[in-house]
This record gives C-alpha cells, structure tokens and sequence, in this order.
C-alpha cells in the first residue's frame, strides 16, 4: 500500500508536469446534513463549523439575497453545491489544481478600444484545462485502480475558491476571488474529487489585512461588503451571464460598464499582490490579434458568422452573438460624450 503523503506528492508532481502552476489538497469532511443556523456569519472569522456546513450558510444567505440575479443555475440543490460527499458519495479529498493566465502583454488603453477581460484574451480554458485534469484523473486511477474520482473546470457543482483555500493554493479576498502570494489574481481553478484518502495541505491565511483597495476600485459598487459580491452589478455579470437587451440593464449601470465588452478585471488589477505574478508557460493564454484592442465600432456590426469565426475556441462565446453585440453597442455608446459633458464656449 502507497502511504497517502507518498501519493499526494506523486499526484502534485505530475499534476506539475501536465502543466498547472499550482496544485494543494484539501481534505473533504464527511457529509453533514445540518445547515449553520445562524447567518450572521463574518466570512473571514476563522469558524469552528466544518467548511461544507459554513459554504451551505455563506451560498443559501448569497441566494437569499439573490446577489446571482438572473444565474438560476446557481439556486438548484444548494447544498449539493456544497458538499462534494454529494456529488462524489465516499468523497474523502479534493485535489485543486490553479493556471496561471497572466500574460506580460497590456490591453490598448486608446479611446477607442474596448476591453476584453484578461481570462478570456486567448483560448479557452474550460476545455484544455479539463483535458489535462482528464489525464490527472487518469494518472491517479493508474495508480489505484479502483478509485472513483470526477473532475471540473468552472461548470461543476463545487464553490472553487473556498476549496482551493482549503487546499492551500491561496486566500478569497475581499472582492470575493482566489489570490495568491505566487500569483497575484491570475489562476484559474479546476479540482478532482476522489474516494482516495490523501493527505492533505493547510489552508492558506487570508492576507487582505485592512486593505481595500479592490472594493474601492470596483467602478459599480459590486462589493457591497467585504468579501460580498452584488452580481447584478458586476460588470463581469452584466457582460457574460447576463442575457436580454441593453434597456435591461440600468442606465446607471450601463454608464459604469465603460468600455467593458466581456468580463472585467479591474479589482483583479488593482490587488497589490500581483507584484510578484510572472508570465504564464501556458500559450493557450496568448491574446488573439483582436482581443487586446477590440474595436465597438466594427463590432457592433459583425455578422453571426463573424462572430463565429473571431470566438472559435474561445470562451467569448459565452454571451452568445445577441449578449456580444449589446456589450459593443454600450462600449460604443459610452465612448460618445453625451451632451452635458460637452464643453461649451
Ligand atoms: C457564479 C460565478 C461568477 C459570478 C459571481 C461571482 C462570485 N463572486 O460569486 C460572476 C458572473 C459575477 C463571476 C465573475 C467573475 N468570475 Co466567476 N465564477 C462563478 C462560479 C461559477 C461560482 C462562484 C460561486 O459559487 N459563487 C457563489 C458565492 C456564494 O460564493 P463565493 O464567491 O465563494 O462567495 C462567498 C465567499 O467569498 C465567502 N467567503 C469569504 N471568505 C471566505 C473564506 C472561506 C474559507 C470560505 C469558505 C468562504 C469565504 O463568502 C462569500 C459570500 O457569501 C465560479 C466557479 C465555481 N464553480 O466555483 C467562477 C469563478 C469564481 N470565476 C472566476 C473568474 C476568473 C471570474 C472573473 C474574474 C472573470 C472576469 N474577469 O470577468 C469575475 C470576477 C468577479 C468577482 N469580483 O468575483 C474564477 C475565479 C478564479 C479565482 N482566482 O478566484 C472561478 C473560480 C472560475 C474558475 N474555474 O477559475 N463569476
Ligand atoms: S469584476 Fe469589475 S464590476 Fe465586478 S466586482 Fe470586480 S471591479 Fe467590480
Ligand atoms: S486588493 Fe487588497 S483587499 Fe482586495 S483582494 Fe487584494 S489584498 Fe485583498
């Protein structure tokens, strides 16, 4: 028999040499069926509850406060959400694997250019990061044969960040979002859960201390609290998920979404810990020609076809053609200076 540290190291190892920047393992407790009653919660007191009882309270009291808007996928079986004992029965640990997608380029700061969020400048990582924890997950069962696993990139019914705290790979800060001592706000997330007892790591320390720096940059007032976010006014929402015409969202807000055609990163970019973040290997993450200085004024009028062909393999597609084409016209409008702020002689 392997000892669990032994196989933990092997798993890291190899989880390194299919290329992701970071890997930790959190331990998953068994199933616990009561919810923590109380919903006073103070997210960043350490608790003495297990974290699947304290992610159960933190998302019912999100949902309850329907900062996921129009999300309805998020409300389904919360409390499968989770707990990975119910997506996996027997599921004993978690292996949480970070990419690291920051690339040395700059996005064009000119007037007439949109802005892309940086996750999504290159190819998407839903499908080459599944691939290899695929081959993670392989790896493992070519070890133990039979052992269950289930692996996730994003889509999964797992609260990403709170176990990849636990795994160790970094903190969720005060704009909600993993950071990393190594990597500043640059990694994506993906996990396997396994019935494999594997040693675990230590969570990481949240490392915001009494900075505020991202709540203070956030241009819509997202952050309603410390490590609470408002969906509905997040410009990541307003841009990917959420779908309808441009009068559904409020004119305050479609102001604020400035030049924001897909996603947004500026309390991502403003968090001092990126300082040490490097370049990532990974030439998945490489901008396409386009994506560091989109143009609203020739995107508003691509056709379905275009659109096709400028988002092939990338996940811009997300907001469908209908979703791009809305956040292009609101980018463009915003450009225009309306008529108070014109100066006149
Ligand atoms: C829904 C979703 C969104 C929504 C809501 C975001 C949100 N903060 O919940 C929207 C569309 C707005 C969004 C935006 C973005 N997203 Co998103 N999103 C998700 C998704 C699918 C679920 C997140 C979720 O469960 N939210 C529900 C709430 C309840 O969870 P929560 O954020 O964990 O909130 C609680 C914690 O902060 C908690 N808390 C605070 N401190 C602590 C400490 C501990 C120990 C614990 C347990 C909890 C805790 O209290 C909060 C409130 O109750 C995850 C993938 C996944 N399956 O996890 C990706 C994910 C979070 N998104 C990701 C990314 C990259 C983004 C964007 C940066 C994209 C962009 N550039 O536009 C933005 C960032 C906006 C922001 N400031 O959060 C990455 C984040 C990677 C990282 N380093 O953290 C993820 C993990 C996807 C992935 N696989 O990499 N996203
Ligand atoms: S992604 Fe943008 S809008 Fe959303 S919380 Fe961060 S700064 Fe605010
Ligand atoms: S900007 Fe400051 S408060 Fe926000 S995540 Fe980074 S360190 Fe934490």
């Amino acid at each position: 028999m392997i000892p669990s540290s032994t196989l933990a190291s092997q798993i890291k190892a190899q989880a390194l040499a299919l290329g992701f920047s970071t890997v930790g393992i959190a331990r998953v407790p068994p199933s616990s069926s009561e919810p923590d009653p109380s919903s006073n919660f103070k997210p960043s007191e350490p608790h003495p509850l297990p974290l699947t009882t304290r992610l159960w309270t933190r998302l019912t009291h999100w949902l309850e406060q329907r900062f996921h808007g129009s999300m309805v996928w998020m409300e389904r079986d919360p409390q499968r959400r989770a707990d990975p004992t119910k997506v996996l029965p027997g599921c004993q640990s978690m292996i949480v694997v970070g990419m690291n997608y920051f690339t040395d380029h700059m996005p064009d700061e000119t007037h007439q250019a949109g802005r892309i969020s940086r996750y999504a400048w290159g190819n998407d990582y839903h499908e080459f990061m599944k691939d290899r924890l695929t081959k993670l997950e392989e790896y493992v069962h070519s070890r133990i044969p039979d052992v269950q696993t289930r692996s996730y990139v994003d889509t999964g019914p797992i609260m990403e960040k709170a176990w990849a705290q636990e795994a160790g790979i970094g903190w969720i800060g005060k704009h909600t979002n993993l950071v990393s001592t190594s990597f500043g706000s640059w990694l994506l997330l993906g996990e396997i859960l396994t019935t494999l007892t594997l040693e675990p790591d230590e969570p990481t320390t949240d490392l915001c201390g009494s900075c505020s720096l991202c709540i203070q940059a956030c241009p819509t007032g997202a952050i309603v609290e410390p490590y609470q976010l408002d969906a509905e006014r997040c410009i990541s929402y307003l841009t990917i998920e959420h779908r309808g015409p441009m009068t559904e969202i409020a004119p305050e807000l479609r102001k604020k979404m400035g030049n924001r055609i897909f996603g947004c990163d500026d309390c991502l970019d403003i968090c001092p810990f990126n300082i040490h973040a490097q370049p990532t290997h990974e030439s998945n993450f490489q901008p396409r020609s386009w994506t560091l200085h989109p143009q609203p004024l020739q995107l508003v009028s691509i056709t379905q076809d275009e659109f096709r062909a400028l988002t092939k393999g990338s996940p811009i597609r997300r907001p469908k053609y209908e979703g791009f084409i809305r956040n292009a016209e609101i980018a463009l409008t915003n450009q225009t200076p309306s008529p108070s702020s014109t100066v006149t002689q």
